[in-house]
């Protein structure tokens, strides 16, 4: 630890203020400046003229300069100014001027202090992560495993317990590649050192102009280990579920020399912060095109459009491998915004055609087919084309895509949602799997609604009954693992929230008897309620509910039990995207496939749980329409 005396506390001097010859065209441009990131309390300020001096005050109270950042003919450089005070750029000490790059984070530890330097003509954004407080750890022969540091590992004790040598340790405050030595960050929590060192404070000369100031570091939370839930301002990316700032999405570049990004690969565009505008305030990319498509600053997966514009509601469907996903939400897709706009005068629209386009190719698919082989919908994969390989903590990652529809509601056009719909594989939510190493699940804990995907044709107890119908799911051995999923979904969506097992979400989870067309018989004939030309009253709902349910209880009461532990809000229904049992193919490269013959297709109340999900939301983005679940 420093002694007294040599405890600086940071202070921005710019003592020699420069002289520039502005062209003609500078004039137009932002001017570069040095952006400076506090790591201890997340806020930026920025210094507009070079040379700057970043000085520490002792504690007599006499200011000493620690470093001095130059500008001169476009280059810039760090010169160290104190010998009894280390410095450290990423890690590295630093005894001698060295140059610094326009457009890079640097990692300066000045003694205790930790501070982001950028130099910049958008000193207003610094890597993404950096304003929600986030810290990365990884050894240093091996950067790229990193771990993210729960908040509640925040103290200087508890990090020196969780890794011994800390000074073999990277931490990383942004996403990128900025970085502190572990044993730097233990250094700046010491409650002792903090206790005698004042707070960073950028002198009146340099003092930024009035800024909203950014969302504050997270307060630790309980021991769950997980980032807490994203408060209103920051937006969940619909990949990775981390939230962030609206300014600090990255941008796509469209040039097409912009081609490969150095994260993701040389397949993908470019992924940047842009710091050029042209005059309708489009971001452009370094070739000067135009650009104007984001990206999540975490994973780096591409936004949806008009992603900030509205809330979004997401629809989480889980179930079992083979339960039926894929042909669920073909289907839901295609009669929702026939339902929506008939009976409620809400309009569902595609919102992002490039992103939907692998669903509407399913959809489609399904719907236009003439025969079995046409109809026939693959098993949804990790590699497959429904999701997309990501950055997350530190690797590359398949992450379930988003697919997401905006709903407007025409008697109340204000009234505007995005919903977002994941078809998953179903092994994403096998137990077993650590929730790090399955990411693809994450979505759950941020949903407005669950779905689960009950398959009676793989349980028991129904196949019991069911022995003498000719589905051929019916004949293949089945391995029964739906309420274990399901307590796995709880306990998931329970860890991410924060809650404890005995306590319930409130999230509306509807679980969805999958497959009716195989099981109605077992209820006697019109015990439930099924119009084929009008949407379900919530009455009605309840009522199929209430029968459903006690189907359920009596041939898999683990099902009811769990679904009624998880939320407070359950709904059963009885559901088939079919309406017909699947026959296996006979002959040709699918062979011995189940498919369904597109010509019977004859969905049950595919879209009631959807509707009813949405009638749960506050505000109900149905509200005030013709006729409301
Ligand atoms: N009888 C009947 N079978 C159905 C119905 N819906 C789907 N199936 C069958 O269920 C099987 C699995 O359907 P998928 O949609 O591929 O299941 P999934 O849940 O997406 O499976 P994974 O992608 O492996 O997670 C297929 O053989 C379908 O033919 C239905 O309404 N009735
Ligand atoms: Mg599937």
């Amino acid at each position: 630890m420093p002694s007294p005396e040599t405890v600086p506390t940071l202070l921005l001097v710019a003592n020699l203020p420069a002289f520039l010859l502005m062209g003609f065209l500078d004039f137009f441009r932002p001017k570069i400046r040095l952006a400076i990131g506090d790591c201890s309390t997340r806020t930026l300020s920025q210094a507009d003229s070079f040379p700057v001096n970043l000085s520490g005050r002792k504690s007599d109270g006499t200011k000493s300069p620690l470093c001095r950042i130059h500008h001169l003919d476009g280059d810039f450089s760090l010169e160290p100014l104190s010998t009894n005070v280390p410095l450290k750029l990423d890690g590295q000490t630093v005894a001698r001027e060295t140059p610094l790059k326009a457009n890079r984070n640097y990692g300066l530890a000045l003694d205790t202090h930790l501070i982001v330097i950028r130099i910049t003509r958008r000193p207003d954004r610094l890597g993404d992560g950096f304003s929600e407080g986030n810290w990365d750890i990884a050894p240093r022969e091996n950067p790229d495993d990193r771990e993210t540091l729960p908040p509640s590992q925040l103290s200087a004790q508890r990090l020196s317990h969780h890794v011994k040598h800390t000074e073999d340790y990277l931490a990383f405050p942004t996403y990128g590649d900025t970085c502190f030595l572990l044993s730097d960050l233990v250094a700046s929590l010491d409650p002792d050192t903090a206790s005698q060192s004042q707070k960073p404070e950028p002198s009146p000369a340099q003092a930024p102009p009035n800024k909203a100031p950014l969302p504050p570091r997270p307060a630790p939370s309980s021991s769950h280990g997980m980032q807490p839930r994203p408060n209103s301002e920051a937006h969940a990316c619909p990949y990775c579920w981390k939230p962030f700032a609206p300014g600090d999405a990255l941008n796509i570049a469209v040039h097409e020399s912009l081609t490969g990004d150095p994260i993701l690969g040389s397949h993908v565009k470019l992924r940047f912060a842009a710091e050029r505008f042209n005059s309708l305030g489009q971001a452009l990319d370094s070739e000067g095109t135009p650009c104007p498509d984001l990206a999540c600053p975490h994973c780096r997966g591409r936004l949806p459009p008009s992603f900030f514009a509205q809330p979004q509601h997401i629809l989480s469907l889980v179930g079992a491998p083979s339960s039926g996903k894929s042909y669920y939400l073909s289907v839901l897709l295609r009669q929702l915004p026939e339902d929506l706009i008939r009976h409620y005068s809400a309009n569902l629209q595609d919102g992002d055609p490039s992103g939907n386009a692998q669903l509407n190719e399913m959809k489609n698919r399904l719907f236009s087919a003439t025969n079995p082989e046409d109809a026939f919908i693959s098993k949804t994969d990790f590699e497959g084309v429904m999701y997309e390989r990501l950055y997350r903590d530190g690797k590359l990652v398949p992450l379930p895509r988003p697919f997401v529809y905006y709903l407007q509601n025409l008697e109340n056009p204000d009234q505007r949602a995005s919903l977002v719909f994941y078809d998953n594989a179903g092994e994403h939510f096998k137990p077993g799997i650590a929730l790090d190493d399955s990411p693809g699940a994450l979505h759950v804990a941020a949903s407005a609604g669950l779905l689960f995907l009950f398959d009676p044709s793989s349980s028991p107890p129904f196949r019991k009954l069911l022995r003498r119908k000719r589905d051929p799911q019916l004949r293949t051995d089945a391995t029964d693992e739906q309420d274990t999923i399901l307590s796995e979904l709880g306990v998931r969506v329970k860890k991410m929230r924060a809650l404890e097992s005995h306590e319930k979400v409130d999230t509306p989870l509807a679980i969805l008897v999958g497959k009716f067309d195989l099981w109605q018989s077992l209820l006697p004939p019109d015990t439930l309620h099924l119009p084929e030309d009008r949407p379900l009253t919530s009455e009605e709902i309840a009522q199929n509910s209430r029968h459903v349910r006690s189907l359920l209880a009596q041939l898999c009461p683990t099902i009811v039990a769990n679904a009624e532990s998880i939320s407070s809000k359950v709904t059963y229904f009885p559901l088939s995207s079919l309406g017909h049992s699947p026959k296996e193919i006979a002959e040709g490269p699918l062979a011995g496939r189940l498919a369904p013959n597109p010509k019977r297709l004859n969905p049950v109340l595919p879209t009631t749980p959807v509707l009813w999900i949405l009638s749960q939301q506050t505000p109900n983005p149905l509200e005030g329409t013709s006729h409301q679940a």
